[in-house]
């Protein structure tokens, strides 16, 4: 086991001045272990430090090699075109042998990444201000890296977001699952099996030409962008391990299926959950408002249907994970993915509620 007194020795080979003078728990990422290290330093008071879950990302190289190419891309177009308004990219930091990964005895992989300051991020939408905002960090994310041809980075993680491997998945572990049937299990199971169809639509679209094939965040969930904690604008995206190519659908999908549940992912209370459309609005118009110089046609009429799949597909995920007992994502109880995949249910029950309300949102926002 990790001791205490080993984290201050990890942060260390991370430290080129000053001394590590407390190690905390940072953010509740569902897979990687992540830490604030401060530093009594002139230079840095802080940076992030993260364990690497070599079960999830099995090439953690080429997670980094990813991260910093994308890094320094944005941070050259940036000092080339300075924008009006504050906009941060994290930095990979080195080792003192100027290595972006640090090995422990145990195997285990730890990599540096700079703290954005004067920032905090938002684990649900309650201030209906902040929607715009959230979309305009993923139009301004996808914006700055539109120039980068997707071929530059490594697929890290091969299936994400590529729904009818999921499904595959979730089929496989049908018949070999150790989990009690309940109500719950059988409300679920019959939720997917009603939706096998819409597996196939995004991939179907990419394998016709219809949508490009682009860099993605990957994971742009509403507690991945920062806020400037005075002036409450977008200040920054985090959590760059999934950028790879991909389809801007799956951001534009995830961001929402976040972005539109007051109620959060992490809620018990699943009947209450909805999908609020006024929050779709804001975030969309937000996003539009960056991103319509780059998108298409087909981008437009794609937009409905990635909302719906990526919250389907995050429910079918915790599920698959629920039944295989556990695996994946990190859980704090015993039928904690259960209770996640209920959520994404009922939020994909309540968009498609609501089909018709956020088709005219798309279409009075072209
Ligand atoms: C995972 O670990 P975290 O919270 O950054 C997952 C995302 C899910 C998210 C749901 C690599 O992200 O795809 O949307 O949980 N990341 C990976 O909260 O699977
Ligand atoms: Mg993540």
């Amino acid at each position: 086991m990790t001791t205490e007194m080993n984290f201050i020795a990890i942060a260390e080979q991370f430290t080129f001045s000053g001394k590590v003078t407390a190690i905390q728990s940072l953010g509740n990422g569902n897979i990687n272990d992540t830490f604030l290290v401060t530093l009594d330093s002139p230079d840095r008071k802080h940076f992030v430090l993260q364990r690497i879950n070599t079960q999830v990302f099995q090439q953690p190289p080429l997670v980094m090699q990813n991260m910093q190419i994308l890094t320094d891309h944005v941070c050259i177009r940036q000092s080339r075109t300075p924008g009006d308004r504050r906009w941060e990219v994290p930095r990979v930091l080195l080792t003192q042998d100027h290595q972006n990964l640090w090995r422990d005895e145990n195997g285990g992989y730890w990599r540096a990444i700079s703290f954005i300051e004067n920032a905090q991020s938002f684990d649900t939408l309650t201030n209906n201000s902040h929607a715009p905002e959230i979309g305009y960090a993923l139009g301004m994310f996808h914006n700055l890296i539109s120039d980068l041809p997707p071929s530059k980075l490594a697929d890290t993680l091969p299936g994400f977001h590529i729904t009818p491997i999921y499904l595959q998945q979730y089929q496989q572990i049908l018949t070999t699952h150790q989990r009690q049937s309940s109500p719950e299990v059988n409300y679920c199971l019959e939720f997917v099996n009603n939706r096998t169809i819409i597996a196939d639509i995004l991939e179907n679209a990419k394998a016709a030409g219809k949508l490009p094939l682009r860099l993605m965040h990957g994971d742009p969930k509403i507690n991945n962008v920062l806020f400037d904690t005075v002036t409450q604008k977008a200040v920054s995206i985090i959590d760059l391990d999934t950028v790879k190519p991909g389809l801007v659908h799956y951001d534009i999908g995830d961001c929402l299926r976040s972005g539109c549940n007051p109620t959060g992912e992490e809620t018990e209370s699943w009947e209450q959950v909805k999908f609020e459309t006024d929050l779709c609005q804001g975030i969309l118009q937000g996003y539009l408002d960056v991103a319509q110089a780059f998108l298409t046609e087909n981008d437009y009429i794609y937009i409905y249907p990635a909302i719906r799949l990526i919250s389907f597909e995050l429910g079918l995920r915790f599920l698959t994970d629920y039944l295989a007992g556990d695996v994946y994502f990190k859980i704090k109880y015993p039928e904690h993915n259960l209770a996640r995949a209920l959520v994404q249910f009922q939020l994909t029950a309540s968009i498609e509620s609501q089909e018709t309300q956020i088709r005219q949102i798309i279409a009075d926002l072209r």
